[in-house]
């Protein structure tokens, strides 16, 4: 039987090769084997300052990284999260049923608001896990490819589903996160010991997948290495070139062994020459993909109109026997 697998990208920005990496080339996999819902999660955007016209143009950017990333939408659902108000629905009944101490444990609450300055934060940034619970619920998810730092979200959402199971009737299915082994966390090519992130203010700290081939070539040649020498895969006592080694794994499909075993005898400067290359023959068609379907809007809104409607249906089937279990309604 196929599994009912749901994920999500903000469209805070273009996405980066740790999003490709840790997402998006996972998804274009799986959904090979299962039923899947790949979502722009807009509403989880607007928990940071945003600009809405630019918010508008990145959800389109999105859309085409989705399907230039191999994401088919024969096979998978592709939509856009506030196009089903189910979703808000959702999590506004969920925020009834979690608690103010889960959420204030969050590491991405605690980061973000950290930056912006704790007591200005937005209630809806502290409440962003209720809401990733609702998106995954809804859809009587199973499996949720995801990065390392959603893992804890992941958590909450399955805490939330017992809850509201054990206080409701049976109604959630539990979701399970998938992780994969190498570049479930790809870091910063300036600072291996933060993630890739979109909203790094270092611009040289991500490849991003909209990056031309010169772009590409400065950033690697200017990532940082560890200080003894060496292409040898150890996270721990050399993050710098272990990371630069899982990007090159991913891009190539070549193992650790085998990478370890090309670059014996060679140095960084060797190795960031050929990294560098392997990502633009792998990002460059991806790069002219994306373009070909931001040229071509009206494909691309077809795509996310049959989506939506897909989705729409599941999601108030579903809140119908919500509503009804909750006792709301007449
Ligand atoms: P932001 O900096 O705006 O929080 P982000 O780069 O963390 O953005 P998200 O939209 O939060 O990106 O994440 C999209 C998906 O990519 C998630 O599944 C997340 O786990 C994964 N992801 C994000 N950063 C990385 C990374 N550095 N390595 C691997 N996977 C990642
Ligand atoms: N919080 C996630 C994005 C996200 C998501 C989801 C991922 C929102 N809803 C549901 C998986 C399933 C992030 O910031 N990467």
């Amino acid at each position: 039987m196929k599994d009912i697998v749901f994920s999500g990208v903000q469209p805070t920005h273009s996405l980066h090769i740790g999003n490709y990496i840790g997402a998006l080339k996972q998804w274009a996999h799986i959904q090979q084997q299962h039923h899947c819902y790949f979502c722009i999660v807009d509403e989880h955007a607007i928990t940071v300052p945003h600009d809405p016209t630019t918010l508008r143009q990145r959800i389109q950017l999105v859309a085409a990284i989705y399907l230039a990333a191999g994401i088919d939408p024969k096979k998978s659902i592709l939509f856009v999260q506030s196009e089903v108000p189910q979703h808000t629905e959702l999590g506004w009944l969920l925020m009834t049923i979690a608690k103010m101490g889960e959420l204030e444990r969050m590491t991405q609450y605690k980061d973000k608001s950290r930056k912006g300055g704790a007591s200005g934060a937005s209630l809806g940034l502290f409440g962003y896990p209720v809401l990733m619970a609702a998106d995954i619920l809804l859809y009587d998810t199973s499996i949720v490819p995801v990065g390392e730092d959603q893992l804890q979200h992941v958590e909450l959402a399955r805490v939330l589903a017992r809850r509201f199971n054990e206080r409701y009737g049976d109604t959630f299915v539990i979701p399970q996160p998938l992780i994969q082994q190498f570049g479930a966390r790809i870091m910063s090519l300036q600072d291996p010991s933060v993630k890739m992130s979109k909203s790094d203010e270092h611009e040289m700290a991500a490849v991003f997948l909209t990056d031309e081939d010169d772009v590409i070539r400065k950033k690697i040649m200017r990532a940082v290495t560890d200080s003894e020498a060496g292409i040898v895969y150890d996270a721990e006592k050399k993050p710098a070139v272990s990371n630069l080694m899982t990007i090159y794994h991913h891009m190539t499909g070549q193992t650790m062994k085998e990478i370890e075993a090309a670059f014996d005898d060679k140095g960084y400067g060797d190795f960031k020459k050929a990294l560098a290359e392997a990502v633009i023959t792998h990002v460059g068609p991806i790069r002219a993909k994306i373009q070909g379907y931001l040229d071509d809007p009206t494909e691309l809104n077809k795509t996310l109109d049959a989506g939506r409607d897909k989705a729409l249906a599941v999601a108030e089937a579903k809140m119908k026997i919500v509503r009804n279990k909750m006792g709301l309604g007449r």
